[in-house]
Parts: C-alpha cells; sequence; structure tokens
C-alpha cells in the first residue's frame, strides 16, 4: 500500500489539507521524525506563512537534509505554497535564509502593481506554459484553465521563459495579477508544486489533489514529463483575477445557550417586541435565529461562496479559550468546506477562569490549528490604532510588535490577519462631539456623496464615519480612514469594513465609506453591510474598486441566491469564480 506522508513544519492550515484528504478518502500520516522520509511513498509539504519562518524551523527539526534527500530520490513531492516556495534558492523575503535550492533562481515580493493589492488574495486562473502538450498536462495534473484557484501570497516566483534563465525548465502554469505574470505550478520529474492552495480551492482544487494521490508512483518519477518550452507567454489585457463573493455568519449563543446563527438591524439582533408582549422577558425580545451555524456553512460552499466568515459576535463579554464553542464549530465547519475561512470575535489577550493569560497569538493559533485560515480582529485593533497614534504624537517608535496584529502576522503571515471595522456615521455639524473634526479629505458631502441616504439628498450635510467597539456600543474618537491607515501600518492583511447605519438595511452598501478605504490602503477591502439585492454587488464592485463583497442576511432569508449574485455580475462584465 501506497504510505502518503504530510509534513507539518507548525505554522499555518495544515488541518485544512487533511481535511480535504480525509474527504477525498485518502489516509495519511504525519512525518515525525527523520526516518519517515524513508517510509514514505509519497509526501506533501503544505505552508502558509514566512519562507524564513518554515526554512529555519525545517533546520531547528533537522529535516532540511532529509526533505531534500527525499526529493533527490525520485519519489514524488507535492508542495503547496510556501511548499513550492522551499524549493527555490532563496527568498527576498528573508534573503538571509537559504532555500533548499533545488531551484535555482530566487522568490521576490511582486512589484507594485496598479489597483491590484498585495497580498495577491483571492481566485485566479492559470496558463499552461507548455502550449504544445496542454491536453496532457491539464490530464496528469487535474489542473484546468478553465477554472480558478485560490491564492494568498505577497512573495513570488516570476515567469522568465529566456534560455539563460535556469529554472526556465521547471514552469509549468503562469497566473496573471495585473500585467504581471508569476507562476503558479511548477513541475519537473517527481516534483509538483503550487503557489495556490488546492485544500481551498474548492472541487477544482480537489481535482488537483485527487489527479496527484491517484497517479501511480511508477508514472511519477525522476524521468517525469519536462516541460518544453514554446513561445514565451505575453500578459493579457485583463488578468484573471475574479471578485469574491463572501458569507457571512454572525453567531452567538441564544438565550437556551445554543450557538445560531443571527442577523441584526444595524447590531439589533434581538426581535422587536410584539404589541401582545406584557411580561418582563418578552419585552427584550428574542435572539433572532436564522439557522445553524454548520449547516449554513455547508450550504453556502455547496452554493457557491467564493468564502466564508464566522463573527461570534458577543466573544467582547468573556469568551474564554478554555470554553468556546466557536473553536469546535470552527473545526467542524473546515471538515465540510474547502474554501477559505475567516474566523472573528475574541482575538486578544484574555485571561481565563483560573486566571490563566492567554496570548492573543495563543487564541489565534488555536482558530489556525482547528482549521481557519484567517482571523478577524475588531475592538483590539481600535485600541492597537489609538495607541500608535499617540506613540507618534509623541515621537515614539510607531511599531512594538506587541499588539495582536503584529504577534499574529509575524509567525502566520499578514494574510492571516483581517481586521474588521464597525463604523458609524457621524454628522460633522453643531452637535459634533469627537474632538478635533476630521480634515477635509475623511469628509463625505451629501452633494457629491455616491450612496447618500434620501434623508441626505440635497441638503448640504456632511459626515465621517467613526469606530466602534463592543457590537457598536462604544464609539471612539478615531474614524474609519484613520484606523484602516493604522492597521495596514501594523501589518493587518485585509480589511473587512462593516458599516452599522447599513447593516441588514438591504438598500445597498455604503458607497462612501468603502470608496474612501479603498483609495487610501493598499490592503485586500471586503465591503460589508447593506446588500439587499444582486445590483447592490455590481454598484459596489464598480464604483469603489473593494476586492470582495459580503453579505449576511439576503443569503440567510434565501432572498438572494449567490449564483444570482455572480450572474449579475457575469452580466456586468465582472469577473467570478465559476464553481
Ligand atoms: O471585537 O474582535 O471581539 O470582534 C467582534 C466581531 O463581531 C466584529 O467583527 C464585529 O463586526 C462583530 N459584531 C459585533 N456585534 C455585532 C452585531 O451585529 N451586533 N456583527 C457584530 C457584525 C457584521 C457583518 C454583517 C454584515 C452584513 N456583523 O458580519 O453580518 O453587516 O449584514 P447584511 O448583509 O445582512 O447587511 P471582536
Amino acid at each position: 500500500m501506497t504510505r502518503l506522508f504530510l509534513l507539518d513544519y507548525g505554522a499555518g492550515n495544515v488541518r485544512s489539507l487533511a481535511n480535504s484528504l480525509t474527504a477525498l478518502g485518502y489516509e495519511f500520516e504525519w512525518i515525525q521524525s527523520t526516518d519517515d522520509f524513508h517510509k514514505a511513498d509519497k509526501l506533501i509539504f503544505p505552508g502558509v506563512g514566512a519562507f524564513g519562518g518554515a526554512m529555519e524551523t525545517l533546520q531547528k527539526s533537522g529535516l532540511t537534509e532529509p526533505l531534500r534527500e527525499y526529493i533527490n530520490s525520485g519519489k514524488p513531492y507535492f508542495g503547496i505554497c510556501i511548499g513550492m516556495q522551499v524549493l527555490f534558492a532563496s527568498s527576498t523575503e528573508n534573503p538571509e535564509i537559504a532555500g533548499l535550492g533545488v531551484i535555482p533562481t530566487p522568490i521576490e515580493k511582486f512589484d507594485p502593481l496598479p489597483d491590484r493589492p498585495v497580498p495577491h488574495m483571492g481566485w485566479n486562473g492559470v496558463q499552461f506554459v507548455d502550449e504544445a502538450h496542454k491536453a496532457r498536462e491539464a490530464a496528469q495534473t487535474g489542473l484546468s484553465e478553465d477554472l480558478s484557484y485560490y491564492f494568498v501570497h505577497s512573495f513570488r516566483a516570476a515567469y522568465d521563459p529566456s534560455p539563460s534563465n535556469p529554472s526556465s525548465s521547471w514552469a509549468h502554469s503562469v497566473t496573471q495579477y495585473g500585467q504581471s505574470l508569476f507562476l503558479a505550478t511548477v513541475r519537473k520529474g517527481n516534483v509538483f508544486a503550487c503557489q495556490f492552495h488546492p485544500e481551498k480551492s474548492g472541487p477544482a482544487g480537489l481535482q488537483v489533489l485527487k489527479s496527484w494521490l491517484d497517479a501511480p508512483i511508477s508514472a511519477v518519477n525522476a524521468s517525469g514529463p519536462v516541460q518544453t518550452v514554446s513561445k514565451p507567454l505575453q500578459p493579457r489585457p485583463r488578468d484573471g483575477f475574479t471578485k469574491r463573493i463572501i458569507a457571512c455568519l454572525d453567531v452567538r449563543s441564544n438565550d437556551a445557550g445554543d450557538l445560531v446563527v443571527t442577523k441584526g438591524d444595524q447590531y439589533q439582533v434581538r426581535e422587536k417586541p410584539t404589541s401582545s408582549d406584557t411580561t418582563q422577558v418578552s419585552t427584550s425580545g428574542e435572539v433572532r435565529n436564522l439557522g445553524k451555524p454548520l449547516d449554513l456553512t455547508t450550504r453556502y460552499y455547496t452554493e457557491g461562496a467564493d468564502e466564508i466568515c464566522m463573527l461570534n459576535i458577543t466573544s467582547f463579554r468573556n469568551s474564554p479559550l478554555s470554553d468556546q464553542p466557536m473553536l469546535a464549530m470552527t473545526s467542524a465547519a473546515c471538515a465540510r468546506i474547502h474554501v477559505p475561512l475567516t474566523i472573528g470575535g475574541g482575538i486578544r489577550d484574555l485571561v481565563e477562569p483560573d486566571g490563566t493569560k492567554r496570548s492573543a497569538l495563543e487564541v489565534a493559533g488555536a482558530y489556525f490549528r482547528a482549521g481557519a485560515d484567517k482571523v478577524s480582529i475588531g475592538g483590539d485593533a481600535v485600541v492597537a490604532v489609538e495607541q500608535l497614534l499617540e506613540r507618534k504624537a509623541k515621537g515614539e517608535p510607531a511599531l512594538t510588535g506587541q499588539t495582536s496584529i503584529e504577534s499574529i502576522a509575524r509567525p502566520y503571515g499578514s494574510q492571516a490577519v483581517v481586521v474588521s471595522i464597525d463604523p458609524l456615521k457621524k454628522y460633522v455639524d453643531d452637535s459634533w462631539e469627537f474632538g478635533p473634526v476630521p480634515p477635509e479629505d475623511e469628509l463625505i458631502h451629501a452633494a457629491t456623496a455616491l450612496s447618500p441616504l434620501p434623508s441626505e439628498k440635497g441638503t448640504g450635510k456632511k459626515w465621517t464615519y467613526l469606530c466602534t467597539m463592543h457590537g457598536g456600543r462604544t464609539v471612539r474618537p478615531l474614524t474609519a480612514l484613520q484606523l484602516a491607515r493604522g492597521v495596514e501600518e501594523l501589518g493587518a492583511g485585509e480589511l473587512l469594513v462593516n458599516c452599522i447605519d447599513r447593516d441588514g438595511q438591504g438598500n445597498g452598501y455604503d458607497l462612501d465609506l468603502l470608496s474612501l478605504i479603498r483609495k487610501n490602503v493598499n490592503i485586500p477591502v471586503v465591503a460589508s453591510s447593506g446588500a439587499g439585492a444582486p445590483q447592490h454587488f455590481v454598484d459596489v464592485f464598480d464604483k469603489t474598486g473593494v476586492e470582495s463583497a459580503l453579505a449576511a442576511g439576503i443569503f440567510h432569508r434565501s432572498q438572494v441566491a449567490i449564483s444570482d449574485v455572480k450572474e449579475a455580475l457575469q452580466a456586468a462584465g465582472i469577473l467570478v469564480r465559476k464553481v
């Protein structure tokens, strides 16, 4: 029997790969010692995070040489993301640390790209390099030029087809981001590796894994196919980067103590009391229950959500890690879905009831081990940016390395850290009570606003957006833009921009808020709050340039299907992932 081994270097989301293998019906073992490399017939090295961290951990564990020997032995190797990058000689991410050097050129950071933030995070297409043998390569690797795959990375192997490039014969397929082409897969002899995450690429990714797993060992050895470089590929006028549609589940315990998906109107998640309610209890209103988290997660995966987000919305009260149903929920959800999952709520330093202190990094680590791909930080990011601005005002160094954003981004990478903003619209008029009025470039004027409310049209009103904490209960004198810029500086990899005024209203996203933030940061932005119809998604992508759009209520209530949204986007010429 073929013995399949997985190499886990300690950081990142190996649980998702394990779940995908189980879903495909494969058994596997973990590399525990150097001897295991000899026992392995096939080896997969998955990884996210930093190149240097991965290489250092391999080195410290004495695994670098055994891994190199394994690869040189001609036995099948499948590298995923960092598992592909370590094959290269080095990376500008950590220039002082050498890679395995199987492929003799470096990994480099993306050059700045207009309208294309880094990390490259989302679904993108591939193009085979060896055009003459496309059909063979598609059949053998399960890769398709008609489908999209999930990428998340800030560094890449450039596509350089010149004959003087010693790595050009490794190039198997490329992906285009903006006008930049980089290697999506490398393939030579017994080595196959991809920059994207097949375990997070839905059915398309599972097919890539399955093709490799199903291939008889005899078909994959050192004398396997070598790419013949035909005509060098040129960037196309438009890349294949799609807009992402995210289904969001706000999760909390109801009054009976069960974890339910709820959905508020402007963050009020309790039903309004009916006029016949006379008791004290009934007038407080039940927590709205729109379904079970696992049922909805599975449904959205099947219906084609590009990503799923689960937020524990009452975590600001008390959410010790030792009693955290969200952790069990994360594990169970990850076993069922093969697209990225973000978990939020309660990601901060905390103290357990027995007095044990837990760092935000520990809390996040528990979610990553359970299978989450990203964690989302809310209230703690507000505190972190307020302190950052205070340090700057005093002329002190801005970064301390101590914030939850920095401490999680260091080992897991920026792409794993989302910041969720809960802004509230505030009119700048005589009633303004939040300290100095924000500068003009942070103010929206009704006369030129992209999405004014009916009551604002034709008025001289102007407004800004202030951050809140504790589910909108605490308003801080910090603007959403200050927060966005601050968390980017601290190393967050993505922004989830809610808007309390629009939440649950179904009258469209706040295009002014989203456009303001999109124009001023260079990390991906997720639009949230207010989706009520497919046209709202078209508008938010067309008018603000955000990378993804999230919705909750319309999906939970089956008012609009994810496929309706994607059809409307396609009809408007906006690229989306086909399922
Ligand atoms: O502060 O790190 O513990 O994180 C708490 C998290 O919980 C934050 O991400 C915060 O946004 C979220 N949260 C807190 N209270 C509420 C609430 O609703 N009472 N939910 C809440 C925020 C925002 C979206 C939402 C969209 C789309 N939910 O996820 O579902 O607004 O809704 P729509 O499409 O129906 O309009 P911490």
